[in-house]
């Protein structure tokens, strides 16, 4: 089994971990203005983790890439999301941020590069990955975080173990083409999952808000394209897709738990492709420049 694979099926265990963490002051104070900064995965983690706070009512949030991000707008705090507490974009966007602004850096290990730069961290150590694809990481803090902001994630670990015991049940061979939708804190998933496909199997992946899926995208749909929503969705919608040629999968189980077969479906992809999912081509575990 590959560590990318053996990383995923942990997910239900490190999940039931993180939901012990009480430390919860990196996810933003009720009322604070927060900036989520990250870069690859952790950009996305970053885009759920606003739409999950702000919709819960507890502030405005923002989210941005931190290779993109200029200081501009007043924060109460600015939290960098980073695995490995290393990558060189998250540092120099720390190093911008107004001195009078408390910082925050959730990671999953303890990294001196990171550290100097803020004022608390959050790590996650019982997350870290070996595996230059992050899985378990990015999940496990957004289920830390869901409980965080108020939302109601029992039962979400059982039905991820539930799902990883049965076979994934799509056969990748069929597909030269992914295109994930999501709405919501899910966009920052249907992301997620299309650079899983990218990095792990090197195949032709997309990602869009899932209404916007039609103002364009569509054109490039066809019987080779598997589509994948994030929740349960119009069947007209369904229709509108299927009518390309397309194979769509759209159903009702935990976001979560979606993206979890996600990561099931880009290793399987890697493996039929004759390719190392532990071994992304022109990848690191972290970018330094
Ligand atoms: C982020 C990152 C990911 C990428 C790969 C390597 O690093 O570059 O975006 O997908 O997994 O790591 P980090 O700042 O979260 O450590």
């Amino acid at each position: 089994m590959s560590i990318t694979s053996a990383e995923i099926a942990s997910q239900p265990t490190v999940w039931a971990q993180a939901l012990l963490e009480q430390d919860r002051s990196a996810f933003g104070l009720a009322g604070e203005r927060v900036l989520f900064l990250g870069c690859g995965t952790s950009a996305f983690v970053a885009e759920s983790l606003a739409v999950l706070r702000e919709r819960a009512g507890l502030g405005e949030t923002d989210a941005a890439y931190a290779s993109e991000w200029t200081p501009g707008r007043r924060y109460d705090r600015v939290v960098a999301i980073t695995r490995s507490g290393s990558t060189s974009e998250v540092l120099a966007a720390l190093a911008l941020v107004d001195a009078g602004t408390p910082t925050a850096a959730i990671t999953a290990v303890t990294h001196e590069a990171v550290h100097a730069l803020v004022d608390s961290t959050l790590v996650l150590g019982f997350a870290d990955e070996e595996s230059v694809v992050q899985t378990r990481f990015p999940s496990a803090l957004l289920i830390l975080a869901r409980q965080a902001y108020g939302y109601d994630v029992t039962g979400v670990s059982e039905a991820a173990a539930a799902a990883i015991a049965e076979p994934l049940g799509i056969e990748v061979a069929d597909f030269d083409h992914f295109v994930y939708l999501g709405s919501g804190w899910t966009y920052g998933l249907a992301q997620e999952a299309a650079l899983k496909v990218r990095e792990a199997a090197q195949a032709w992946s997309e990602s869009y808000p899932l209404l916007d899926y039609r103002h364009g995208p569509i054109a490039v749909a066809h019987p080779g394209s598997l589509v994948w929503i994030f929740g349960a969705v119009e069947p007209d919608l369904i229709a509108d897709i299927e009518a390309t040629g397309a194979t769509v999968r759209s159903d009702a189980s935990d976001p979560l738990v979606q993206l979890v077969q996600a990561q099931r479906l880009a290793v399987a992809l890697a493996e039929s492709r004759g390719l190392d999912p532990d071994k992304p081509r022109h990848l690191t575990r972290s970018v330094i420049l």
